[in-house]
């Protein structure tokens, strides 16, 4: 493909569901610089930290560039058709149900059209299911039940209109950091605008509000439900409405009213007073949004949380309207395309259903499928269940990683191991999951494919290529339909180009939909490759304007609002009330007393791919960690900074201890991140349990009883290495990314070490290397630095307890030139960077301003994040730090004056 590196190319973010637009830049030295899309109607030119990052991401470091088969490299001819003959002769020996594909609301529509085509269609199983079962199910599960349809009703225009925004289960200011900043605006601009947040924890995002729940770990169906008993007994309920598109109410409301108000108060473990607090507002506010994500979805009770909210809005007739409506946020960059796909191993493609034979047979016809699916396939927690026990014995992971982001992730790991046959797509060569592949293949990365996404609000963008295929990889699309075309089916997927499955895919929404399936972008039916390539952002629906969905009654074509008006895509378009009691679920037991909940931090995303490869975005949080209660610390005897341990009946991982009031007592929390690639031991997900919702299938991530305790370290160290650090000899390790290498946190369960060998070994440093050491065995205090030449090739800094060395300082150690020995021996010296103020946990990611450099300033008279801004550049690109540093200056200045 041709490259034009003098012009910017528009492209959409591969980060999360907002969806921002990008405009990304070659210049002739080959370096890459993005910035936010001024015209794309997601972010109107804003971008958060990792957005603003995206250019050190996509270097060629750690890349898979070639095909490999049992760990030689390949050809791709070689590596295809082993691909293909040992899924045909799996399926010919055992059945179409004896293979399966695990793929990712990461892939663009166009892969994930072509893979569950394959599978649907041409295989004749439903055996494919994504990522987004960890993610959307509930809410896809949830919409099912009430709308007939998996819709989303609202855009985001609705989040600036609202008079009340609800978020719940949501850590918006980390997660979906420019929808954040948009509410943010909004609200500075309307200060009458109120915010409530729902979270056990004090999250960020609790910076936007007027009103914090923090609610009981799954308390939020009693709440919801205890919303709809007071909207009824308050009358502020929408008749009109309730009897001319819904069904259901009456029974809803008599299920809402088993629980009282004092029922509700213990079930959420909030006061009486903060419920009526909220349940009035909510009653007298028309204009309500109520957004949710995670702390909803990933829950056992997932579903009924997203029908106890959705009933909220139908009672009130609170939907689809400019300001009002429920709005489930999307995770990952194509979640949304993944649902219209039917990448879900019970729904088909175009949001048709498994289960109708009258849908089967139009996308019999219209593939001219020889075996399309008959039954439901086997969704995540299960097909790796089938794994494990021999049922599935040919798999296929397509960008995305089981062994880290699984529940019960050790047995997962362990079932993939024991798979006869085990394919992974990826763009990295070694990933916890990659390295059990049988056959890898090298996939195009973001900014080399290209093809579309859609967003949380249904809007549909173009990523497009800027950068060559580097080696020998190949877009997914591609390797799919190669594989396609060597079983057999090469008429229904050759001469295909992302152009060509995208009017594929828009003509099969619009094929024989009367109106009846909201999933309408006919209108692109007949897209050529130039339409295509200028293909501008829009919106579902998009039906083709000779189609009756195109002109469908009671909808408004230039209003891409769902349900104002009724018209929900039931038998009868009436929605349904779903009549919801609250179950009481204790998960902890006298073994495993406390509750971990599990999610994520602002610069990082996911398994660390890619976010892993910035020094930017890896100096915000360096190491797994896990937020404790104060009292639940003093309860273990747990300091700040301690290394702890946590265990669970499946597995365990060592993390250090945060201690903080912002955590509920008796809960922790930790992040999902680390992997074997970064940490020791950090994989939280061998903790988690597969434990899933009954309706949606989706795991609840967030709720594990978990046993907490103090990792008995005898020494502790920090190191900076210019070589990246392999197998390191630690109880506890974790390395992250800095300018001129990797600094490593480093916890021993032993004191006596040989240090100097260790940090040889730790340098990667040849025995040549010049080594200065300090050693005080009594304090057990020693200082090792390794030169070669003039630079710093690694320092080791160990002591009895957490190590206070700047992490700044020595970081920066590895960019300098040490002329002089004396020089040299100032690494190893007394106060190690002592002269140099340390600019502590990096806040700010796009100027590298430190909590200490915030605090400093706060104590000088900076009162406001502007003013903040106005000293230290801290929060005046991307944004996403404002509200750490509102909350730094409020301790400090609370302190200050006491
Ligand atoms: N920085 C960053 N952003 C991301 C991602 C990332 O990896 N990093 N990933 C993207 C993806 S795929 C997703 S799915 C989204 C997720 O976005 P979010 O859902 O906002 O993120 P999480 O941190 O998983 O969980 C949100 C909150 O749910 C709370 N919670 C836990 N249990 C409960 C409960 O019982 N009730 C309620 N009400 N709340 C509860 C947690 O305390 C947490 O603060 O983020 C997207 N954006
Ligand atoms: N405990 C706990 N576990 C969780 C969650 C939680 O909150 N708590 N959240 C869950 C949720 S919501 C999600 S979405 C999942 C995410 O979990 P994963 O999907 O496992 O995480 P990623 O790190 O995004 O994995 C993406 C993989 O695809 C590769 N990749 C990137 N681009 C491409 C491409 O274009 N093509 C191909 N073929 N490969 C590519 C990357 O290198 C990486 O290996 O985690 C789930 N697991
Ligand atoms: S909010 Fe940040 S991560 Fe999400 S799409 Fe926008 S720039 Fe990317
Ligand atoms: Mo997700």
């Amino acid at each position: 493909m041709e490259i034009d590196a003098a012009r910017e190319v528009r492209t959409t973010c591969p980060y999360c569901g907002v969806g921002c637009g990008v405009l990304a830049k070659v210049a002739a030295d080959g370096q890459v610089s993005v910035r936010g899309d001024p015209d794309h109607p997601a972010n109107f030119g804003r971008l958060c930290s990792k957005g603003s990052a995206l250019a050190e991401t996509i270097d060629l470091d750690g890349r898979l560039l070639h095909p490999e088969i049992d760990g030689r490299r390949a050809g791709w001819d070689e590596a295809l058709d082993r691909v293909a003959s040992t899924f045909s002769k799996t399926i010919a020996e055992h059945g179409p149900d004896s293979v399966a594909f695990y793929v990712s609301g990461q892939l663009l529509t166009e892969d994930y059209y072509v893979a569950n085509k394959l599978m649907k269609g041409f295989v004749g199983s439903a055996n494919i299911d994504t990522n987004s079962r960890l993610c959307m199910a509930s809410s896809v599960a949830g919409h099912r039940r009430a709308f007939g349809s998996d819709t989303v009703p609202g855009t985001y225009e609705d989040l600036e209109l609202a008079d009340l925004i609800v978020l719940v289960g949501s850590n918006l200011a980390w997660c979906h950091p420019v929808l954040y900043q948009r509410i943010a605006a909004a609200r500075e601009k309307r200060p009458d605008m109120k915010v409530v947040l729902v979270d056990p924890r004090r999250t960020m995002t609790a910076d936007i509000a007027d009103m914090h729940l923090a609610i009981a770990p799954d308390g939020d169906v009693a709440l919801f439900t205890g919303l709809l008993a007071h909207l009824g007994q308050h009358n502020a309920v929408d008749r009109g409405y309730i009897s001319a598109h819904t069904a259901g109410f009456g029974q809803a409301l008599f299920a809402a009213s088993k629980l009282d108000l004092a029922g509700v108060a213990a079930a959420t473990d909030l006061s009486e007073d903060e419920l009526t607090r909220f349940y009035s507002l909510f009653a007298a506010t028309a204009k309500t949004v109520t957004v949710y994500s995670q702390g909803v979805n990933q829950s056992s009770s997932g579903t009924d949380k997203v029908n106890a909210v959705i009933n909220c809005h139908l009672a009130t007739g609170r939907i689809g309207k400019p300001g009002a409506g429920p709005f489930s946020v999307t995770g990952q960059p194509n979640a949304m395309g993944g649902r219209e796909v039917g990448g879900m191993a019970n729904m088909l493609a175009a949001h048709m259903e498994i289960e109708n034979p009258e849908h089967r047979d139009r996308l019999q016809r219209f593939w001219n499928a020889p075996a399309v699916a008959q039954k439901p396939g086997l969704k995540a927690v299960e097909m790796f269940q089938a794994l494990a026990d021999g049922r599935i014995k040919a798999l296929w992971i397509m960008a995305t990683n089981p062994v880290d982001s699984m529940p019960d992730a050790d047995a997962v790991e362990a079932a993939i191991k024991a798979c006869p046959f085990v394919v992974v797509s990826d763009v990295l060569a070694k990933t916890d999951t990659v390295r059990h592949a049988h056959v890898r293949l090298p996939a195009a990365a973001w900014g080399e494919k290209d093809g579309t996404v859609t967003n949380s609000e249904r809007r549909i963008s173009r990523q497009r290529a800027f950068l060559g295929l580097p080696g020998e990889v190949r877009p997914d699309w591609w390797i799919v339909a190669e594989v396609a075309r060597r079983m057999g089916f090469g008429a229904a997927f050759s001469h295909y180009a992302p152009a060509e499955i995208f009017a594929e895919h828009a003509a099969l929404s619009g094929f024989e939909n009367d109106g009846a399936r909201d999933f309408d972008i006919g209108i692109y039916a007949g897209v050529d490759s130039k339409t295509y390539a200028a293909l501008e952002p829009f919106q579902w629906p998009a039906p083709s304007l000779s189609t009756p969905g195109g002109v469908q009654a009671g909808r408004d074509p230039s209003n891409t609002r769902f349900f104002a008006n009724g018209n929900f895509y039931t038998p009868d378009g009436k929605a349904r009330f779903i009549a919801i009691r609250p179950a009481s679920d204790t998960r902890t037991n006298p073994d495993y007393p406390l509750i971990l909940n599990t999610g994520r931090v602002r610069d990082h995303w996911h398994t660390m791919t890619r976010t892993g490869k910035s020094p930017r975005l890896s100096q915000h949080i360096a190491e797994p960690f896990v937020e404790i209660h104060p009292a639940d610390a003093q309860r273990y005897d747990i300091g700040d900074a301690d290394i702890v341990r946590i265990s669970s009946p499946r597995g365990e991982v060592l993390v250090r201890a945060m201690i903080t009031s912002r955590q509920r007592r008796g809960s922790l929390f930790a992040p999902m991140h680390w992997t074997d690639q970064f940490a020791a031991k950090g994989r939280l997900d061998a903790l988690t349990a597969s434990l899933t919702d009954p309706v949606s299938g989706q795991p609840a991530l967030k709720h594990v009883a978990v046993r907490l305790e103090k990792f008995a370290a005898k020494a502790f160290g920090f190191a900076v290495t210019r070589r990246r650090p392999e197998a390191i000899d630690a109880d506890y390790w974790a390395a992250a990314r800095c300018r001129g290498g990797w600094r490593v946190e480093l916890a021993f369960a032993a004191a006596e070490i040989d240090w100097t060998g260790f940090a040889q070994s730790l340098f990667g440093a040849p025995p040549e290397t010049e080594m200065l050491a300090y050693h005080d065995r009594d304090a057990g205090q020693h200082r090792i630095a390794a030169f070669d030449d003039k630079h710093l090739a690694g320092a080791l800094f160990v002591a009895s307890g957490p190590v206070a060395v700047s992490r700044g300082w020595a970081a920066q150690q590895l960019e300098e030139v040490h002329a002089s020995q004396r020089e040299r021996f100032r690494i190893v010296a007394g106060r190690a960077g002592a002269e140099r103020p340390d600019a502590g946990a990096i806040v700010c990611s796009c100027f590298g301003v430190g909590v200490n450099q915030i605090v400093a300033a706060v104590t000088a008279g900076c009162a406001t994040v502007d003013a903040i801004g106005g000293a230290l550049k801290a929060g005046t690109n991307c944004g996403s730090c404002r509200a750490e540093i509102r909350a730094i200056i409020q301790v400090n200045r609370f302190q200050a004056a006491e």
